[in-house]
């Protein structure tokens, strides 16, 4: 297995440092997480046979692992392969293992149709857990919609993804749900804060949806919106929006964007003189932005829909699990991911209960799979969680993080507000 750290730096110095040459998308390459000759677009199973041969069963990953998407993405693979490794230890589906296979989509809607056509067509996978971004999936999940191929989005939080189709669920809770714990948090934290400046990224559709949210909570708390800020996740530079912004002296910013951008943000904000609180939103929520923001992201706000802390059973083997290997807290979006893989895994032994998988053709097998999954209930590392009859997910706990930077700005962490 690879080691994660190499990697995670070689990301920021790409990422972090480069913004301009990273953040133009980057064609996707071939999985080298796949390796070859276990690749299945590379066995010799007959064709149509079930998600594999009657040996292993496939589940596709159609994420970013590279562009600037990635600093989400790479969570992401991180989650699925804990997922891949956890399952299989456990006997796999009834004896049969699981292999996950990775394509990777970069950060664009074209990678995320190439990533989905190719595990559809050529790696034929039971289901794929992807991509990464909400504006990735509006253009992507339709094709395994129509290929009738189960998804299961692991970060697509914007209004409308389980709309998409019938064989599009989400694990990951909806903006709706989740964007207003941290406006509450806000003002436990600062009971004074009465103007709110927003910014948003108006290229990603994913931000669009959020910034709608915020939007709305924060008028419907009674607090003023005093202005609403526009920007592209591919910008470097905020000087003027952010100099806008701090001239009507919002006491809160809330900021829906993405992490190299929304980084950026939160340091030139700050490099600016204002001192109030910061909201982040989803595309924030990962500790690469550390590299970003350094000390300047201390303090910062950010919605949750996974704590490490929480207690059951499959939370406790995961969060060990992560820890052993990245030497720190799970985030969110590994969270997810592995759960994305449990529910393809639960549901195929629910489906094996009944009749044998591994003989099952593949397009019964997708089709028994996502009406499968759709019906049960899962007990994650998010908690509990099922589906409405669109694929929307069903989850009880939220939480709030407060992100805490050490003085030199090269170490910080996610702590969990009560
Ligand atoms: C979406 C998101 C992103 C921030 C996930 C990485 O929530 O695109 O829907």
């Amino acid at each position: 297995m690879k080691k994660p750290t190499p990697r995670s730096s070689a990301l920021f110095i790409t990422c972090a440092s480069l913004l301009l040459a990273c953040s133009q998308t980057n064609t996707p390459q071939t999985s080298t997480t796949a390796s070859p000759g276990t690749s299945p677009s590379a066995d010799t199973s007959p064709q149509g046979s079930a998600g594999g041969n009657s040996n292993t069963i496939y589940i596709g990953i159609g994420v970013a692992q590279t562009s600037n998407v990635a600093l989400l993405g790479q969570e992401q693979v991180a989650g699925a392969k804990i997922a891949e490794k956890y399952f299989n230890d456990k006997g796999g589906v009834d004896g049969t293992p699981i292999k996950l296979v990775f394509q990777d989509t970069g950060g664009d809607e074209q990678g995320a149709i190439n990533a989905f056509n190719t595990l559809i067509n050529q790696d034929k996978v039971v289901g794929i857990v992807g991509p990464t971004l909400s504006q990735q999936a509006f253009s992507a999940d339709p094709i395994a919609d129509r290929a009738k191929v189960p998804v299961l989005a692991p970060s697509n939080t914007a209004k409308g993804i389980p709309q998409i189709g019938d064989y599009i669920a989400r694990v990951s809770a909806p903006v709706a749900v989740v964007a207003p714990n941290a406006v509450k948090a806000a003002l436990k934290q600062n009971p004074n804060i009465k103007k709110v400046a927003v910014f948003f990224a108006q290229n990603d559709a994913f931000s669009k949806s959020e910034t709608e949210t915020f939007q709305t909570t924060v008028k419907d708390m009674g607090l003023e919106l005093a202005t609403v800020q526009k920007f592209l996740t591919t910008d470097t530079d905020f000087q003027s929006q952010a100099t806008n912004a701090i001239n009507v002296k919002p006491d809160l910013i809330i900021i829906s964007g993405l992490a190299a951008d929304g980084g950026n943000l939160i340091k030139q904000l700050r490099e600016l003189g204002y001192k109030g609180v910061i909201i982040g939103g989803n595309g924030l929520n990962t500790s690469n932005v550390f590299a970003v923001c350094k000390a300047l992201c201390d303090g910062v706000l950010i919605a949750q829909a996974y704590s490490p802390e929480y207690e059951n059973e499959i939370n406790k083997a995961y969060r060990e699990a992560y820890r052993a290997q990245f030497k720190k807290e799970p985030p969110q979006f590994s969270a997810q991911a592995f759960t994305g893989v449990q529910v393809f895994v639960d549901s195929l032994k629910a489906i094996n209960a009944q009749s044998k998988v591994s003989q099952k053709p593949l397009a019964e097998l997708r089709t028994n799979l996502n009406q499968q999954l759709l019906g049960g209930k899962y007990d994650t590392p998010l908690g509990e969680i099922s589906f409405t009859p669109e694929g929307e997910v069903n989850q009880k706990e939220f939480y709030v993080a407060r992100i805490k930077m050490e003085a030199d700005g090269n170490n910080g962490k996610f702590e969990f507000l009560k």
